[in-house]
């Protein structure tokens, strides 16, 4: 586990790089844009998504290296994604990863635009850094995860449920809850961090066959992540996430361990781990550290 601890710093210290790299100021960029920007980015985040990419590159590739830019892709996106949830008009939060969130450090109309910047520097690296025979499939897995039905619509509908859309909750909430938690899950979390390991897949040049099988690998996964971030917004206290807790129950939200309690949660985020990793199983060799991080989704404490 001490390998895998090391190899894990390794590559948070070559997308931290890319980060830095990839946010430098250019000719044009206001100051205080490119400020907000860094200062979102940079913030010790856990790197789940990029390490993904670098990780599922590896599998298929034997190498990390020419992930760099996807991963760094997604993390932009990611973050793009907590700034504006982190709005008032969202989620209305005060505390990411340990600091103040970007509105409150400097003003909405700059955290809007920080956003803004970052969808875009997504794809700026991507069709910079990328060979060229890759961008196409590259940009659409990110567009695709990252756009109205996913990401954006997850967000939508969960902003729906809590009556916040200026539409009523929808009867699917009703009627079945687990498939609409599912659904949100899936579409707000779970399809960036499929997206993550797909791309890393292209960028290692993997097969069809491959892609499938790190497809799967990637939905169990986010699935789990999520059961997990709902169990830890009980479980923890605001330091220990470096981000408010238990905003879920206070907003009446459905959750896994509201639905199925904190025991069972656990148990099946654990069942999406061992599908994670059956799902891998083909990669051989090359997806042991993929295997690695799966199980670090449910055990983590943050
Ligand atoms: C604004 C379009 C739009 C979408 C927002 C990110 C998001 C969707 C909502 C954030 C609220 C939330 C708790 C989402 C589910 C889990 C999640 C994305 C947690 C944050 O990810 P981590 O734990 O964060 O990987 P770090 O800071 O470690 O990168």
């Amino acid at each position: 586990m001490d390998s895998t601890q090391s190899k894990l710093d390794e590559l948070r210290n070559a997308i931290d790089a890319g980060l830095d790299r990839y946010t430098a100021p250019v000719a044009g960029w206001p100051e205080r844009l490119c400020e907000a920007v860094r200062y979102s980015t940079l913030a010790p985040g856990k790197r789940l998504r990029p390490l993904l990419a670098l990780l599922a590159c590896e599998a298929v590739s034997g190498g990390w290296e020419s992930g760099i830019p996807v991963a760094c892709a997604v993390e932009f996106v990611h973050v793009y994604s907590l700034i504006h949830d982190d709005l008032p008009a969202m989620d209305d939060d005060e505390l990411r990863r340990g600091l103040p969130t970007c509105h409150k450090k400097f003003d909405e109309a700059t955290a809007i635009l920080a956003g803004d910047c970052l969808q875009m520097l997504a794809i700026e690296v991507i069709c910079r850094e990328m060979p060229n025979e890759k961008v196409q499939k590259c940009c659409q897995i990110l567009s695709h995860a990252a756009g109205r039905a996913m990401l954006v619509g997850g967000q939508a509908d969960d902003l729906a449920a809590e009556g916040r859309f200026g539409v009523s909750t929808p009867e699917m909430r009703e009627n079945d809850p687990l498939g609409y938690l599912k659904s949100i899950h899936r579409r707000k979390t779970g399809a960036l961090i499929e997206a993550s390991v797909l791309l890393g897949g292209v960028a290692g040049g993997a097969s069809a066959d491959h892609l499938g099988s790190l497809g799967t690998y990637g939905r169990a996964i986010g699935l789990a992540f999520q059961i997990v971030d709902d169990c830890l917004d009980l479980e923890s206290t605001a330091e220990q996430l470096g981000k408010n807790t238990r905003k879920d129950c206070t907003l009446g939200k459905l959750t896994y361990p509201a639905l199925l309690g904190l025991e069972d949660s656990r148990r099946l985020a654990e069942q999406l781990v061992c599908e994670a990793r059956e799902a891998i199983a083909v990669l051989g060799q090359g997806g042991e550290s993929l295997c690695e991080l799966a199980q670090f989704v449910v055990d983590r404490s943050k």
